[in-house]
């Protein structure tokens, strides 16, 4: 069975984490995630994740540092992969999400984070005050 990967933007700006509520599945929906998705067909990692925070929060972003490898998720195969990013141009806005929150580092665990993203948080925090 082929891998089938996700990749999530670990935005970051003054020290904050950006995180997002998803609006869909229904099973997913009201969890918070880091912005994200599918890598398509002939797209590299890198290239996916950048479409997906245009298409997502419409905004540009910067891709920084890999956070760990690949993370499971859920399905059996298919795992996340994970970048510190920063915003280049634009203000991010929830186009497919329910809400966005800027959080701070005492405030990660204040939303309800997906299973699969919860541990990649606890891997953010030393990037935080970089
Ligand atoms: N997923 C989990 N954590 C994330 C992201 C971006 C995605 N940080 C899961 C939710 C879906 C699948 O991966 O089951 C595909 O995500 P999307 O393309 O629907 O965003
Ligand atoms: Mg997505």
């Amino acid at each position: 069975m082929s891998v089938s990967v996700v990749v999530g933007a670990a935005i970051i700006s003054d020290g904050r984490l950006l995180a997002a509520q998803r609006a869909a599945p229904a099973e997913l929906a009201g969890g918070w995630e880091f912005p994200g998705g599918k890598v398509d067909p002939g797209e590299s990692d890198e290239q996916a994740l950048v479409r997906e925070c245009e298409e997502e929060l419409g905004v540009r972003v910067a891709l920084g540092e890999r956070i760990g490898g690949d993370w499971p998720l859920g399905p059996a195969g298919t795992v996340l992969r994970v970048w510190t990013a920063t915003v280049e141009s634009g203000e991010p806005r929830a186009l497919e999400h329910l809400a966005l929150r800027w959080l701070a580092a005492d405030e990660l665990y204040t939303v309800e984070w997906l299973p699969g993203d919860l541990p990649v948080v606890e891997a953010i925090v030393p990037h935080l005050s970089r």
